[in-house]
């Protein structure tokens, strides 16, 4: 059987829908979650979605993507503009990488206009809203077929 794509969400991103809605719109993340579930299906995909608040575990999700995931979908949130730690893990990976931000990080204050996590990733989507996951699994796609 085929080897799921991860989609890490990081930070906070369980808080999705329920506040700052002018930032990141009005989803949950089960809805954003249930979303990329039908796509995948759409494009011959399983999804193993996964959030946390730790970074640790963000990382130790990545070790285990080593051997059990085809590609890894990743908004580390926060992280992305700290995490040293996440960005070695994903460079112990050897699939593709996608970042995604919900809002334009480039719009937003200085300290967010940095991600670590770019380094390493095929290919951002920032500013798309809940939509740059599914725009971001659609690449995938392509990039695992
Ligand atoms: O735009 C994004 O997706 C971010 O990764 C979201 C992070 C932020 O620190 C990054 O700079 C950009 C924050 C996620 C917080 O999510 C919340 C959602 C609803 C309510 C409160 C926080």
């Amino acid at each position: 059987m085929a080897k799921p794509i991860f989609v890490l969400n990081g930070p906070n991103l369980n808080l999705l829908g329920l506040r700052q809605p002018e930032i990141y719109g009005r989803e949950t993340l089960g809805d954003v979650e249930a979303a990329l579930n039908r796509l995948a299906g759409d494009l011959g995909l399983v999804l193993e979605c996964r959030q946390s608040n730790h970074e640790g575990e963000l990382v130790d999700w990545i070790h285990e993507a080593r051997m059990a995931a085809a590609g890894i979908l990743i908004n580390p949130g926060a992280y992305s503009h700290t995490s040293v730690a996440i960005l070695d893990a994903l460079n112990a990976f050897e699939g593709p990488v996608l970042e995604v931000h919900i809002s334009n990080i480039h719009k937003r204050e200085a300290f967010r206009h940095h991600s670590y996590v770019s380094a390493r990733a095929e290919g951002v989507i920032a500013g798309f809203g809940t939509e740059g996951y599914l725009l971001a699994l659609r690449r995938m796609a392509g990039l695992v077929a």
